[in-house]
């Protein structure tokens, strides 16, 4: 189970960075790419660059992989045009040649975007109707869907991380409920590759937050954070971070408010 082939796309992004640090901590090989070239590649590191909207250099990238850590695309609320070629016709490469050369699973860096749209506040767990608040959002959206159409059609397992704020610390109101630590974060990426016979599955990535949101217990995967933003509360609240109010009614925050017009 520990000697499988790992792929990790975006592995120049800050998550990607993070997962790097902690698989040469382990002393685990890994295979990782990137739109641009990596300088600082590690001993237990093979690197290939290029783009995965290329299906050509994704099917060699993903040849021989046993799991493929998918952290690639674009990362925030960008405009559909711009989501497009990274986030929806390379996520669709990924998943043809994840089945072409039998990856057995994909570990998808979904988003709390996909859900964006439910008030803050409610407790949501992983079982609820997609509610994205951007066309990144919906690119989240479009990702769990190919992950839950590869598996039940061709077998390739996915765990779509519904990532919430990955940060070294929280910073803001809603990062009280939404933060995700850097070591919870390597606890559920290592939850997510090595438990055996997933299938499909939704995880939400949060730390244990007093405050939290989305509740797990609906998720097969055996996730078990440690840390608290609660710990910052006082912090945060001393600092004065202004909180503008139509951020605060949805559980995407800025991107839910941004271009908002219904008449609430
Ligand atoms: C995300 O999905 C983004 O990648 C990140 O930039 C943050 O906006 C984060 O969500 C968040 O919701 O805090």
């Amino acid at each position: 189970m520990l000697d499988k082939k790992i792929v990790l796309t975006g592995a120049g992004g800050m998550i990607g960075t993070v997962i790097r640090a902690y698989f040469h901590a382990a002393g685990r090989p890994l295979v990782i790419s990137d739109l641009r070239a990596l300088s600082d590649v590690r001993s237990n590191e093979t690197a290939l660059h290029g783009d995965l909207s290329d299906a050509a250099f994704t099917a060699q990238l993903l040849q021989g992989a046993d799991v493929v850590i998918h952290m690639a695309g674009i990362s925030n609320d960008q405009p559909l045009d711009v989501v497009l070629p990274h986030n929806f016709v390379a996520l669709n490469n990924l998943y043809v040649a994840a089945h072409a050369q039998k990856v057995g699973r994909v570990i998808f860096a979904s988003s709390n975007h996909a859900i964006g749209m439910y008030p803050a506040g409610r407790k949501i767990d992983t079982l609820v109707a997609v509610n994205p608040d951007s066309y990144y959002g919906t690119s989240k959206v479009w990702g769990e869907a190919l992950g839950r159409m590869f598996w039940e059609k061709h077998g390739v397992e996915s765990v779509c991380l519904r990532i919430g704020s990955f940060l070294p610390k929280p910073v803001s109101q809603r990062n009280l409920s939404t933060w995700l630590s850097h070591r919870d974060f390597c606890a559920l990426l290592d939850a997510s590759v090595f438990t055996e016979g997933l299938g499909f599955e939704i995880v939400y990535g949060v730390s244990a937050n007093t405050r939290s949101w989305w509740d797990n217990s609906t998720s097969r995967v055996p996730y078990r954070p440690q840390d608290n933003a609660e710990d910052f509360a006082a912090a945060i609240a001393a600092a004065g971070v202004p909180v503008d109010p139509r951020e605060a009614l949805y559980q995407g925050g800025d991107y839910a408010a941004r271009n908002f017009d219904r008449a609430i």
